[in-house]
C-alpha cells in the first residue's frame, strides 16, 4: 500500500499544523487567555494524523484529549479549536468543557469522554449500529495505555470481539499515565499481544512513524469494512511534555526524553521527504509562514467571539426530544416538564 506524494504532503501538513496550534495555545495559556487545561500532543502527532486519514468521510471517530490532528483531518477549523480553548459561547460545547473535549457529529467526531476509557464502549456501540444496519462504515477510537488497565477497557474489547464489530482501537502507548510509568501499569510486554487473547487482530507499530501508522490503520479500517472485525493497534510513542500544562513532569527521566527527541515524527517525515527530493528549505519556510498565519487568524477570530451567558448554563445539558424530564433551573430548584 504505497502513499502518493500528495498523501505524504497531507500527513506532514496536518502534523505541523497540529503542533503550530498547540504552540499557539501554549502561548495563549501563558497570557492567561485559556479556559481550563491544555493537554499536549507534542511528539504524538503521527498517531491521530496517520489514523484519521485512514478513515472515509462517513466513518465515525472518538478521539482523546491529545488528538488535535484527528480533529483537523476531519475538517475542524483551527478557529473552532481556539474558540473551545477560550471557552466561547459559539464553541463546540458552548464553553461547558475545555481542552480537546469537543466533538461534532456532522463531521463524525464523538466528543471526548473524561472518564477513561469510556469513549471505547461508546465506539463499540457505534460500530455495532453500523453492523446491525448493514452499513459499510467503520468506527475508530483512541486511548492511552493507562486506560487499558481499567475494567471498562477489557469489557469493551471483549464485547467488540464477540460481536465482531467494525471497530479500530488505537492505543497510544506514550510510556506514562500521568506520573505512573508503563511498567507500573501492566505486566505484559506489549498491549498489542492482548489482541490474540480476545481473538481479534492486533498490531504494534512505531507511533512516531506516520507512514507506518497510516498503513497499519488503513489495513485495519479495510479489514473492519469488509467484515473482518475489530483490530487493536498499539502505537509506541512518548509524551514529550507534562500530562497537561500544569504538570512540569519532573518525574520523567531526562534520558528518556532525550532518546525520544531524536525520533520526532515531524522531523522524521521531513527528512524522508527531503531524501526523496520532495521537500526543501523553501517549502518548509512557506509552510511555517502559512501555518503562522492560520494560527494568528484563528486566535483573533476566536478572541472576538462572544463569551457564554450565565443564564445558558443548563442549555444543551438536558434531553430536548420532547420526553418528560426533570429539569434543573438556574436557581437550583427542579421542575418537571418537557425537557429544555
Ligand atoms: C476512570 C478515570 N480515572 C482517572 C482519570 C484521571 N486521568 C486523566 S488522564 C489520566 C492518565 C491517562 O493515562 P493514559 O491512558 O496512558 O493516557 P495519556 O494521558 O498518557 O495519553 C488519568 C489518570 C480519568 N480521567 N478517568
Ligand atoms: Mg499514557
Amino acid at each position: 500500500m504505497s502513499l502518493s506524494n500528495d498523501d505524504r504532503y497531507a500527513l506532514y501538513h496536518y502534523m505541523r499544523l497540529s503542533r503550530a496550534i498547540e504552540d499557539g495555545a501554549w502561548a495563549l495559556a501563558g497570557q492567561g487567555r485559556m479556559v481550563g487545561r491544555l493537554y499536549t500532543g507534542h511528539g504524538q502527532e503521527a498517531i491521530p494524523v496517520g489514523c484519521a486519514t485512514a478513515l472515509a468521510a462517513d466513518d465515525v471517530m472518538a478521539p482523546m484529549y491529545r488528538d488535535m490532528g484527528a480533529h483537523l483531518v476531519r475538517g475542524m477549523e483551527p478557529w473552532e479549536i481556539f474558540a473551545q480553548y477560550m471557552g466561547k459561547r459559539g464553541s463546540s460545547n458552548a464553553g461547558k468543557d475545555s481542552g480537546l473535549h469537543m466533538g461534532d457529529m456532522k463531521r463524525g467526531i464523538i466528543g471526548m469522554i473524561s472518564v477513561l476509557p469510556d469513549s471505547l464502549p461508546v465506539a463499540v456501540g457505534v460500530a455495532l449500529a453500523f453492523r446491525l444496519r448493514d452499513e459499510a462504515r467503520v468506527a475508530m477510537t483512541f486511548f492511552g495505555e493507562g486506560s487499558t488497565s481499567t475494567g471498562a477497557w477489557h469489557e469493551a474489547v471483549n464485547m467488540a470481539a464477540v460481536l465482531d464489530v467494525p471497530l479500530v482501537m488505537i492505543c497510544e502507548n506514550n510510556g506514562w499515565a500521568l506520573s505512573t510509568p508503563a511498567e507500573r501499569e501492566f505486566r505484559g510486554a506489549t498491549i498489542a499481544e492482548r489482541a490474540s487473547a480476545y481473538g481479534i487482530a492486533g498490531a504494534r507499530v512505531d507511533g512516531n512513524d506516520v507512514e507506518a501508522v497510516h498503513r497499519t490503520a488503513r489495513e485495519a479500517v479495510e479489514r473492519a469494512r469488509s467484515g473482518g472485525g475489530p483490530t487493536l493497534i498499539e502505537c509506541v510513542t512518548m509524551r514529550m511534555r507534562g500530562h497537561s500544562i500544569i504538570d512540569p513532569a519532573e518525574y520523567v527521566p531526562p534520558e528518556q526524553l532525550a532518546a525520544w527527541a531524536v525520533r520526532d515524527p515531524i522531523d522524521r517525515l521531513r527528512e524522508r521527504l527531503v531524501a526523496d527530493g520532495l521537500w526543501d528549505d523553501g517549502r518548509e519556510a512557506a509552510m511555517l509562514a502559512e501555518h503562522k498565519g492560520i494560527v494568528d487568524a484563528a486566535i483573533d477570530r476566536a478572541a472576538a467571539m462572544e463569551d457564554p451567558h450565565p443564564q445558558d448554563v443548563y442549555e444543551g445539558v438536558f434531553a430536548s426530544d420532547g420526553q418528560t424530564t426533570d429539569t434543573a433551573t438556574s436557581d437550583g430548584s427542579t421542575t418537571t416538564g418537557a425537557g429544555a
